[in-house]
């Protein structure tokens, strides 16, 4: 898997550095005119400023979101934008990750915004995913895998993926209530410790009736570019 590396400031090392440097390495690949899938989280999100900004100095982009959060921000920092129905194909997706394995593979959804971004990406002909240092594993599974479900069917689902051998949680807000997303399902997270086969593991949570989508990104970032030792490293899939 080639590297490059990208300069940034070599004393910045803070988690905050290291995502505004990884955003900052993101705009080489937004050119004018083209559609921009626009991803959610706190890296993403500074990603999306810097687009906004760049729009303002004359940047020619239009942007899909991929939550209601990031629509709200791209709105407010005038990044003109387009519904998923109104475009053939996007360009170029810009996301954040919970962890990224060397093949690219992705846990995603700490955000709550899985199911957009999952559809976002997999319609982008490049998705590029961001992250500081302490997204970078050598295999997935420590962080916990979010997966939507119907609440209808949450317990029960909850019961097949604590049988893989999941520590299964509801996530729910401060107030208690369950958290919703964007879509009107719920999360549950799901602690794996490892993920050994992220594949399997994908193929077996997508067969499960109830699971809307899982936060297993197999096989869509094309780039991932990750904040290091006062470096952006690129890693090509
Ligand atoms: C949102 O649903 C997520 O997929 C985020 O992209 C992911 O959780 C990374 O978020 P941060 O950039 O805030 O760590």
């Amino acid at each position: 898997m080639p590297a490059n590396n990208f300069s940034s400031d070599p004393m910045s090392h803070s988690q905050d550095d290291e995502k505004e440097a990884a955003a900052h390495a993101s705009l080489q690949f937004v050119h004018d005119g083209q559609i921009v899938g626009l991803g959610t989280g706190s890296t993403a999100s500074r990603a999306v400023r810097l687009l906004g900004a760049g729009v303002k100095a004359g940047l020619k982009i239009r942007g899909v979101p991929t939550s209601v959060h990031t629509k709200e921000l791209a709105e407010s920092l005038g990044i003109p934008l387009l519904t998923l129905d109104e475009v053939q194909q996007i360009d170029v997706t810009i996301d954040g990750a919970d962890e990224i394995d060397p093949q690219l593979q992705l846990i995603k959804g700490g955000g709550g915004a899985l199911l957009r971004e999952k559809v976002i990406a997999s319609a982008s002909r490049q998705m590029i995913v961001l992250g500081d240092s302490s997204k970078q594993v050598s295999m997935l599974g420590k962080f916990p895998l979010p997966v939507e479900v119907i609440p209808f069917a949450q317990v029960l689902v909850g019961k097949r993926i604590s049988e893989l051998g999941a520590s299964v949680h509801l996530r729910v807000e401060g107030s208690g209530k369950p958290f919703v997303t964007d879509e009107g399902h719920h999360i549950l997270d799901c602690s794996f410790g490892q993920i050994p086969d992220p594949p399997s593991l994908a193929r077996l949570l997508s067969d499960m009736p109830g699971v809307v989508e899982h936060g297993l990104f197999i096989h869509i970032a094309s780039v991932a570019l990750i904040a290091k030792n006062g470096k952006v490293l690129a890693l090509r899939r």
